[in-house]
């Protein structure tokens, strides 16, 4: 009996190791999706309510992106801009108008969205062709 009862016990124990190992497999795969979309989400840049008065601060918001001492931007990843205002805007490179690495949105609707992405490495400004007092950074590495 003593004998019959260990069995039964270590093959307890088997299974349950087998049970946890398998939820926490299940855990890793299902953590994995959600921490990908966060990331994602962070590459908005949102154009402000009132954008185009000169007074509002951070018309794109943020101005410099990434903002503070984050990283930069790694290339090949992709920025949208959302006109959050309701008047229209432009998301437009500073400087010639030509060459590789050139972007404008041309005119964004109130609610429209612009994406773009980033090749190379560099420190890109960009400004408003309707109001170019607005004017915003993106920093790639
Ligand atoms: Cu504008």
């Amino acid at each position: 009996m003593i004998l019959n009862n260990m069995i039964i016990l270590i093959l307890g124990i088997g299974s349950g190791v087998s049970v946890i190992f398998t939820l926490s497999v299940f855990n890793f795969a299902s953590n994995t999706s959600p921490t990908v979309a966060t990331a994602q989400l962070t590459k908005d840049i949102h154009i402000s309510v009132g954008a185009s008065i000169p007074q509002t601060p951070n018309a794109y918001n943020p101005p410099i992106f990434p903002s503070g001492n984050n990283e930069p931007l790694p290339h090949g990843d992709t920025v949208t801009w959302h006109n959050d205002d309701q008047t229209f805007h432009t998301v437009t490179l500073q400087g010639p108008s030509t060459g590789p690495g050139y972007f404008d949105s041309g005119i964004l609707s109130p609610g429209e969205s612009y994406p773009h992405m980033f090749p190379t490495a560099g420190t890109f400004s960009y400004y408003c062709t309707i109001h170019p007092f607005m004017k915003g950074v993106v920093r790639v590495g």
